[in-house]
């Protein structure tokens, strides 16, 4: 109820859209076509520049997970997507923050590196040998689960 009232929770980083447990939430994108995911490089914090991650951002006050997630795509990749089920376990982030991911689909488009260093698509084989930022190797068994069985 707080939520669809607007009325977040009041955490150290202030006033933000949360769930029940009073958690902002960050969605990433588990973004499949033809067989293969979209990474995208991250150029910061400098811990995690260089790293591939699953495209998205935090979900803002007054968004649902989707709404938020279709405009972190848009943002960053220049895409049309459609946001779909979720994907792997949920991850505790610092600050009261937790991520979720969501399998995705294109609608239109071709995503473009806006805000990452880069973007590529890359098969079930290749999943593994990739250096994904350490708060997405979680949902690996999950992706593969994704691109194996649709
Ligand atoms: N994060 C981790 N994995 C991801 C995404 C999209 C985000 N796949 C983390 C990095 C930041 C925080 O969530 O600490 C917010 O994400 P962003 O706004 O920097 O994309
Ligand atoms: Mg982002």
């Amino acid at each position: 109820v707080a939520q669809q009232l607007g009325h977040g929770h009041d955490g150290p980083m202030g006033t933000g859209v949360s769930d029940r447990d009073g958690r902002r939430e960050v969605a990433a994108a588990a973004l499949v076509d033809s067989g293969r995911l979209l990474l995208a490089q991250r150029v910061s914090p400098p811990e995690l520049a260089g790293r591939w991650e699953l495209p998205g951002g935090k979900i803002e006050p007054g968004e649902t997970p989707a709404e938020g997630l279709s405009r972190e795509l848009r943002e960053e990749l220049g895409i049309e997507a459609v946001v779909g089920h979720r994907v792997g376990v949920e991850v505790p982030l610092p600050n009261e923050m937790v991520l979720r991911a969501y399998a995705v689909e294109l609608k239109s488009g071709v995503p473009v590196a806006l805000e990452h260093a880069a973007v590529r698509w890359v098969g079930v084989d290749e999943l593994a040998d990739v250096d994904l930022v350490p708060n997405d190797r979680a949902w690996v068994p999950a992706l593969v689960e994704l691109l194996t069985r649709g």
